[in-house]
């Protein structure tokens, strides 16, 4: 088997390249769009982004840093800069469908009268998908930080004393910002049946006997990582215990069935058939792709058939839900690049507190 090498540069050359192509002039991106974040590596308070085929210009406000990249040409943003980026000679301008507000929209079709709005949202999700060396060591790092986080709350579960859903939550984040990260998402800390609604608000609900569904994620310089994990406050009993040994299986069994050129969707079927009469307990997709977004492509979803590529990071999270009684989810942010690494080391055997 040939060893896949991650691509070493962000895509902007691609990108440019696509732009030819499609005899785009020119592509404007505007706050908040990540794309800009993704470009320039970059959280700008605010930005205007401008690559052309040949060329990219960073408009910052005045009031950001004004950093040096390279191939990126850095600017003040200036009142006025609509008649500056005006040119009748404009035929086609990119724009990210996804992201764009109605004004800016509006704001676009004065500068350019006579042009094309075109959609470049798909293009875009497309190069993301693939991640970069750079990339892969950020969400790497995420990762690891996420792991450290989970192994100090079980390793010293008692010395903290945690009494409710928020101080577990605030001890996650507060250990992802002792560790040059921030938290990729609000911490998911659900206790009992609180855990029956995957996207559940963490509160101020006590902890008590049971299951409790961890989804926490640290941030390191824009990346994400992405991971649950779902314990036992005090004993479980054998019908517990079997639920999450069913879980567990399929989601390492997902897992190992991560092939190139596979469908996330099937891989998605594999899982739905090995949890059998709890399937229709499992309420939502497979995974997501995770980079500089916490949910990005590649899809999971039916309609879109993706199939898994080389260079690709996902997650791989199936769930048992029981409305108002408990619910589970194991999750793990995974690398693919030819064979399967799972970056989120964290336990997976049923720990209990
Ligand atoms: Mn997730």
């Amino acid at each position: 088997m040939m060893l896949y090498s991650y691509p070493k540069k962000m895509k902007l050359k691609e990108f440019q390249q696509y732009l030819k192509q499609e005899k785009i002039d020119l592509t404007v991106f505007i706050h908040p769009d990540i794309n800009i974040t993704y470009f320039t590596q970059l959280k700008p308070s605010f930005a205007l982004l401008v690559i052309t085929p040949t060329t990219a210009s960073f408009y910052l406000s005045g009031l950001d840093d004004a950093p040096k990249l390279k191939c990126i040409s850095v600017k003040v943003l200036k009142k006025g800069w609509e008649k500056k980026l005006a040119n009748p000679k404009v035929k086609r301008v990119g724009i990210n469908k996804d992201v764009i507000s109605v004004g800016f929209w509006e704001k676009l079709h004065k500068i350019f009268p006579k042009a094309k709005l075109v959609d470049v949202s798909g293009e875009l999700k497309k190069l993301r998908a693939q991640k970069t060396v750079e990339e892969i060591k950020k969400i790497a790092h995420a990762c690891k930080v996420t792991d450290d986080a989970f192994n100090e709350l079980i390793n010293h579960w008692k010395k903290y004393k945690f009494k409710t859903e928020q101080d577990v939550s605030h001890f996650m984040e507060e250990y992802f910002s002792k560790h040059n990260c921030t938290t990729a998402f609000p911490t998911i800390v659900a206790m009992g049946k609180n855990a029956a609604i995957p996207h559940y608000n963490t509160s101020n609900c006590k902890l008590k006997r049971g299951f409790l569904l961890l989804d926490f994620g640290a941030s390191y310089q824009n990346y994400n990582a992405d991971c649950s994990r779902t314990v036992f406050i005090g004993n479980p009993n054998k019908a517990e215990k079997k639920l999450y040994e069913l879980l567990l299986k399929a989601q390492q069994n997902a897992t190992a069935q991560i092939k190139e050129g596979k469908t996330f969707w099937e891989l998605q079927q594999l899982v739905r058939m090995q949890l059998g009469k709890y399937s229709s307990h499992f309420i939502h997709l497979l995974g997501h792709g995770v980079g500089i977004e916490i949910h990005e492509a590649p899809s999971f979803s039916m309609e879109a058939k993706e199939k898994i590529k080389n260079g690709q990071v996902f997650t791989i999270e199936p769930g048992i839900y029981f409305p108002k009684k408990c619910g589970l989810r194991i999750e793990d942010t995974i690398l693919f690049g030819g064979k399967v690494k799972v970056l989120t080391k964290s336990k997976k055997e049923l720990i209990t507190l």
